[in-house]
């Protein structure tokens, strides 16, 4: 049997952790004069910094910056193999004139802590896009000389244009040249404005359950519209939480795209690759849906030889009883098992076999 992976799995290095304690802007971290009793909150979400907002930020605690408390969450969870990023919202809010080296100092801590963890912790590096194309690609020629890195994770704000931005093609060419899958992952969700005057309410629900597969749908489609996967046919990525929507809307997508007169007038119709081509071809999914029915519409867009396992720790921590195995890994490997039945093979590849085949682990 292939090993258990997860490859949507964050940590917050201590170098990251104490840039966050050092801020008063989003992103930071401290404890509210306020609501001293709440302890330590972590605030990353463009919307959750309202003092009125029953979302301001969530608790943090060791889980989400102490290896020894990944290894603890993986043996308890029967997961053998891991590979870490730096969750949101990354280098995005850095400085121009510090992001590189931040960015080297954080691959550096996480290649420390991977090694410290023979075969059981790899990694996606963490990009200085905010300091341009070219400190970029710099940095991800340098994680090619780490030995546990198999890719990078973004965002989908790109070098802040977008995943549409032709100013990114210097960097979609050297990780199509280097071989380095891109985990795109999303952080800035919807408008607040979309979820209205009553969202405060409703916690982080309508963010997280909507803004962010939303996001990560808009983003990648921005990105194939614009022709990322006709002029970079070797890139790879892995989208977060099953490709957001994009499985479920590829269809309408595809379709709006045959039906517009302005695309045919440009000639951007005949000879470009179709959205299930690329799905099948330069796109990886994580199972993070926690649902069959989504799970479903994942395998039937890629193909089940391309979905892997992912549970998203730190984050979706259990809110009674931490210390029992957690609900969201829970409903995720039940989602998994549900999809494959008897097909024991299947079920095996998501939850590892792909993982190692795709990211060479081990
Ligand atoms: O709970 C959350 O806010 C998040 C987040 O910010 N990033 C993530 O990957 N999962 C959940």
């Amino acid at each position: 049997m292939a090993p258990v992976v997860d490859v949507h799995t964050h940590i917050y290095p201590p170098a990251y952790v104490s840039l966050l304690r050092s801020r008063t802007d989003v992103p930071y971290m401290r404890t509210f004069a306020d609501n001293p009793s709440a302890g330590e909150r972590l605030v990353i979400l463009p919307s959750e910094d309202a003092a009125t907002s029953t979302a301001r930020g969530r608790p943090i605690g060791p889980e989400y910056y102490e290896e020894e408390e990944k290894i603890k969450f993986m043996d308890k969870h029967n997961i053998d193999i891991s590979v870490i990023s730096l969750a949101n919202p990354w280098l995005d809010w850095c400085d121009a004139s510090d992001a590189a080296s931040v960015a080297t100092q954080i691959n550096d801590d996480v290649e420390q802590v991977c090694s410290r963890h023979p075969g059981r912790l790899y990694a996606f590096g963490t990009l200085p896009l905010s300091a341009g194309a070219d400190a970029v690609v710099a940095e991800i020629k340098r994680l090619t000389t780490l030995s546990h890195f198999r890719g990078v994770i973004i965002g989908t704000s790109g070098l802040g244009n977008g995943l549409d931005d032709p100013a990114l093609e210097p960097i979609w060419a050297a990780l199509q040249s280097t071989k380095q899958l891109v985990f795109l992952h999303p952080h800035y969700g919807l408008p607040a404005s979309v979820y209205g005057d009553r969202a405060a309410e409703y916690g982080h629900v309508l963010p997280l359950a909507l803004g962010f597969p939303l996001e990560t749908t808009i983003a990648i489609t921005r990105a194939i519209l614009s022709g990322v996967f006709d002029k970079f046919p070797g890139l790879e990525m892995l989208l977060a939480h099953s490709g957001g929507t994009l499985p479920f809307l590829a269809g309408r997508i595809e379709s709006c795209i045959a039906h517009d007169g302005h695309l045919k007038q440009a000639s951007k119709i005949a000879g470009r690759r179709s959205i299930w081509d690329i799905l099948k071809a330069n796109i990886y999914l994580d199972a993070v849906v926690y649902g069959e029915a989504g799970l479903k519409a994942a395998m039937e867009a890629s193909g089940k030889d391309r979905l892997m396992f992912g549970t998203d720790h730190p984050f979706f921590p259990p809110l009674e009883d931490e210390d029992n195995e957690w609900l969201s890994v829970k409903t995720n490997e039940k989602a998994v098992s549900g999809v494959f039945g008897s097909d024991d093979q299947g079920r095996d590849d998501v939850m590892g076999g792909n993982a190692v085949r795709v990211l060479r682990l081990g």
